[in-house]
């Protein structure tokens, strides 16, 4: 005979956890770009002495002065100087047009010394610019970002090791690889289909075999979508829009979302949430990513990791030989 506590053991080792909800595992962004960002610095110190002083270079260019830009850049660049990449600050005033722009990149394009370069977004200018001509203007052997229609196009027909990877997307891969949870054979629910986010988010959750369905604003009921995911990535822009109750249990979630709330106890006055009620979905899913501290830093350690990529691939071509 088992007692009702060895029973209870043993029915949540099968993954059973009855009525008592326990709460989720989380998945620390935090955390794991740490670990991306040592095994970087140690990589490019090894760049650096095989080549004789050798070091990863990346120009961030912005246009104008948004606030929350000017976080992430700096967020990048604290990253970059503590690996040890050679990172660069290019900002255009907001007046500048898509000229001016077109032509910083172009130089940028064809400075050798340079492996990485990114256009942060949004755009904050007076001109009109268009969005898709600047991120295809990025060459695409520099393009970590990985926002180009080539290494866009390369990314969804699954020709991974041969593109640069958008490094959210990739950060939320490396977030569920974290998970232990295999992807290969799961059902991945993707909330979005934004260039950024949702649609190499499903293309990259395709390619690792899992059997994706994409939500968008015109998906109906969208709880019902979303309690079919055994991995759910939300990328909507929608604070809180993910309910617990929506999420199957034992579920990988993870919060892409950024959204600023009102928030009088705060001494800005405003909290930063994501997009899915985290309260709620910590009782029902088995691992879950906080916002902040998730996927934001993750973002930043998967543009370090494309960065050294290109690196050691300029390496490759230009050492005959090796
Ligand atoms: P976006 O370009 O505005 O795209 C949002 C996507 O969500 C669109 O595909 C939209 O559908 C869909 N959507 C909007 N409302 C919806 C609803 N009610 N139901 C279902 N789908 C809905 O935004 P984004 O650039 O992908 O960013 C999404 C969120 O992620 C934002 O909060 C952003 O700040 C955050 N983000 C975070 C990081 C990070 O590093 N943590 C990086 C990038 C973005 P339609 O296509 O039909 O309009
Ligand atoms: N444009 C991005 N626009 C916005 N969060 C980021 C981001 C760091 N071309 C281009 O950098 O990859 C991009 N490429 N993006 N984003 C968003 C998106 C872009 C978002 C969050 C963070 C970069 C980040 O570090 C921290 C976190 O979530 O814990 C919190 C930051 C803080 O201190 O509040």
């Amino acid at each position: 005979m088992f007692s009702l506590a060895s029973l209870s053991l043993r029915l949540r080792a099968f993954g059973y956890r009855g009525d008592r909800r326990t709460m989720a595992t989380v998945i620390s962004g935090n955390k794991t770009s740490k670990l991306v960002r040592q095994r970087l610095t140690k990589e490019v110190e090894q760049m650096k002495t095989q080549f004789l002083g050798f070091r990863p270079s990346l120009v961030v260019l912005q246009v104008g002065d948004r606030d929350d830009s000017n976080l992430y850049i700096s967020h990048k660049l604290k990253a970059a100087a503590e690996i040890g990449i050679d990172a660069k600050h290019v900002r255009l005033p907001n007046t500048a047009t898509q000229d001016e722009v077109l032509r910083s990149i172009i130089s940028v394009n064809e400075n050798p010394s340079v492996h990485g370069l990114i256009v942060q977004l949004p755009l904050d200018s007076v001109n009109h610019i268009d969005n898709e001509l600047i991120t295809n203007a990025v060459a695409p052997e520099k393009d970590v970002d990985g926002l180009s229609c080539i290494n866009a196009g390369k990314l969804s027909r699954g020709d991974l090791g041969d593109c640069f990877i958008p490094c959210t997307p990739n950060g939320c891969m490396e977030l569920i690889r974290q998970t232990g949870v295999s992807v290969a054979g799961k059902h991945a629910v993707v909330i979005g289909r934004s260039k950024i986010v949702g649609a190499p988010m499903h293309d990259l959750l395709l390619w690792n075999h899992a059997t994706v369905t994409t939500c968008h604003s015109k998906t109906p009921d969208l709880p019902v979508q979303v309690s079919r995911a055994d991995i759910l990535v939300v990328g909507a822009g929608r604070a809180e829009m993910v309910k617990g109750e929506w999420v199957k249990e034992g579920a990988v979630v993870i919060d892409c979302g950024i959204n600023h709330v009102p928030d009088e106890t705060k001494p800005s006055g405003k909290r930063v949430v994501g997009d899915v009620h985290y309260a709620s979905a910590n009782q029902r899913a088995g691992y879950i990513t906080p916002v902040p501290g998730g996927v934001g830093p993750m973002t930043v350690a998967m543009l370090m990791e494309n960065t050294v990529q290109s690196a050691q691939r300029f390496l490759l071509k230009n050492q005959p030989g090796r």
